[in-house]
Parts: structure tokens; C-alpha cells; sequence
């Protein structure tokens, strides 16, 4: 309860923050993108994880409020950034399956996207696999029309739910991101590499790109490049940080 007052309470500009984590092709030469990840200051509880304050914003509605406010601010910084570099980068959005029960959602989407001028070939909206969404419900639709209109659908942290290939299908999706849960045992447990391996020929043979997450040795990243998987996500390559940063780090070497 506590949380939620401060969480109503805050003033999204001051106290909310998007941190962004590199995606590096697996050799780790060539910057893909970055995964926009919510963090939370508030000046009455301190810093407070998204694990934590998502799923009662969620609870409460008040995840519309702030999901429009991080697909705003990430786009914004989109723009600025396609200003300063030659590569238009791709940035992945973290969306709540609450977000798209909301008919209003893709006409929102498509203002934000004319407003920035950002390009919908570089959104990314990522999905939490365990987030129940109803393969006959408004989500369906919703998808669509976004894939329709050039942004990529990602499952996130696949491999830990329950999506199947008929999930899959039904709701449009692009890419599959590959739960760390599952990456950090590839190089000591034959079984869970078969899986991810298997997980990677899968995706390929449906034209689904794959995302490791959670990658932190150069045996993983080897591994993965050897499964052919595209794209690799984790602290070996970077660490969520703010934007002036993440320039610093791995922009300004484009
Ligand atoms: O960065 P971190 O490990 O703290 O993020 C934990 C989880 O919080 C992520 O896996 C993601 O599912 C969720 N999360 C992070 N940022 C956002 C956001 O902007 N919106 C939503 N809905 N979830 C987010
Ligand atoms: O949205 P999603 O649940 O995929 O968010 C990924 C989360 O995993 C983020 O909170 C991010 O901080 C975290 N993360 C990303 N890479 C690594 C990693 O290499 N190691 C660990 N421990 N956490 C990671
Ligand atoms: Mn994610
Ligand atoms: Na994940």
C-alpha cells in the first residue's frame, strides 16, 4: 500500500528513469540495440526495482500512465540518438499484457511514432511470456496491427512459460528472447544446451530472430554464436545504464 501511494504519487519525470542495456551481434563487434529497463527513485522509498513496483502498477491501472510514459521517453531518446549516429538502432520496450487489453493502445503507439519520428522498423515490444494473454482476446489483434506496422514482436523470457508453437503463430512474433534462467547452465549442463540449441533451429526455421539474456562468460557468447543465435544480451557486453552513459560506452565507438 505504501508503495502504491508513493507510486501515485510520482512525478514520472522526476522520478522515473529508463536505463539501457546493449545488444551486440555474438562476437560482440556490432552494437544491435539496447532493451529499455525501468528503474524507479522515489524520494520516500528510495530506489525501488521494477520486479517490485510493475506487477502492483499492473494491479492498479497505473502501468497505462507509465507505459505511455516509457514508450514516450524511450522513443524521444530514439530520435535523439538517430540525430547523432549513422545507424538507426533498435530498441527493445518492455510492454504489459495490461497495455494491450487497452483498445486505445496501438492509436497511442502510432501518435508517439509520428510525434518522434522515430522509425517503427526500430521498436521492439517485448512481451513477457508468462504474462497470460488470451489467444482469443484484444491482445491478438492488437499485435497484429503493431507488426503490421513494421515494430517487432519479442517474446520475452521464453523458454521458462508456457508459449508453444501455436503462441507463437497466433500472436505475430518476430523474435524470441531466450530466458537467462536458461543460458546460464548452456556450458555445464548437456541437456539445457540441447534446449537452447533447439529452441535457436526453431526460431530459424520460422525466420524468428533469438536474443540470449543474461549472458556473462565468453564460453556462453561462444556457444550461442556457434548455435547461430543472433543476438546476445548480458553483462558480458554491458550492463543497464543511463543513456549518457550507454553513449559513452557503446555509441560513441560507432
Ligand atoms: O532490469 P531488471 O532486471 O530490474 O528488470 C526486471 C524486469 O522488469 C524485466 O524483466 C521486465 O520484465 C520488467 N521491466 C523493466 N522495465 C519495464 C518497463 O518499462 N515496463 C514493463 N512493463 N516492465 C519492465
Ligand atoms: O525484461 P527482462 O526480464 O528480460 O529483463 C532482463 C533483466 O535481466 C534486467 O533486469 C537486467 O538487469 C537483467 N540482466 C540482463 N543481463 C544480465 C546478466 O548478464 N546477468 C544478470 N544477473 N542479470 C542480467
Ligand atoms: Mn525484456
Ligand atoms: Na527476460
Amino acid at each position: 500500500q505504501e508503495l502504491e501511494l508513493a507510486l501515485r504519487d510520482s512525478d514520472f519525470g522526476r522520478e522515473l528513469k529508463l536505463y539501457f542495456q546493449p545488444e551486440y551481434e555474438p562476437t560482440g563487434t556490432t552494437l544491435i540495440g539496447m532493451e529499455a529497463l525501468l528503474r524507479w527513485r522515489s524520494p520516500a522509498l528510495g530506489l525501488v526495482g521494477p520486479v517490485e513496483f510493475i506487477p502492483i502498477a499492473e494491479e492498479t491501472g497505473l502501468i497505462l500512465e507509465i507505459g505511455e510514459w516509457v514508450m514516450k521517453t524511450a522513443m524521444e531518446q530514439i530520435r535523439d540518438w538517430n540525430k547523432r549516429y549513422e545507424t538507426e538502432f533498435f530498441v527493445g520496450i518492455n510492454i504489459s499484457a495490461v497495455q494491450l487489453q487497452n483498445t486505445g493502445f496501438v492509436g497511442l503507439v502510432r501518435k508517439l511514432i509520428e510525434e518522434t519520428g522515430v522509425n517503427a522498423s526500430q521498436l521492439n515490444f517485448e512481451i513477457t511470456e508468462s504474462s497470460t494473454l488470451n489467444p482469443n482476446g484484444a491482445a491478438v489483434s492488437i499485435l497484429k496491427q503493431l507488426s503490421e506496422m513494421g515494430i517487432s514482436i519479442a517474446v520475452d523470457d521464453f523458454g521458462t512459460g508456457y508459449s508453444s508453437y501455436g503462441y507463437i503463430k497466433r500472436f505475430s512474433i518476430d523474435i524470441l528472447k531466450i530466458d537467462k534462467q536458461l543460458i546460464d547452465t548452456i556450458t555445464t549442463n548437456p541437456n539445457d544446451a540441447q534446449v537452447v540449441k533447439a529452441i535457436i533451429a526453431m526460431a530459424s526455421a520460422l525466420n524468428i530472430r533469438t536474443i540470449a539474456e543474461g549472458v556473462e562468460t565468453k564460453e556462453q557468447a561462444r556457444l550461442l554464436k556457434k548455435m547461430n543465435c543472433d543476438i546476445i544480451q548480458g553483462y558480458l557486453f554491458g550492463k543497464p545504464v543511463p543513456a549518457e552513459e550507454f553513449a559513452d560506452l557503446h555509441l560513441d565507438k560507432e
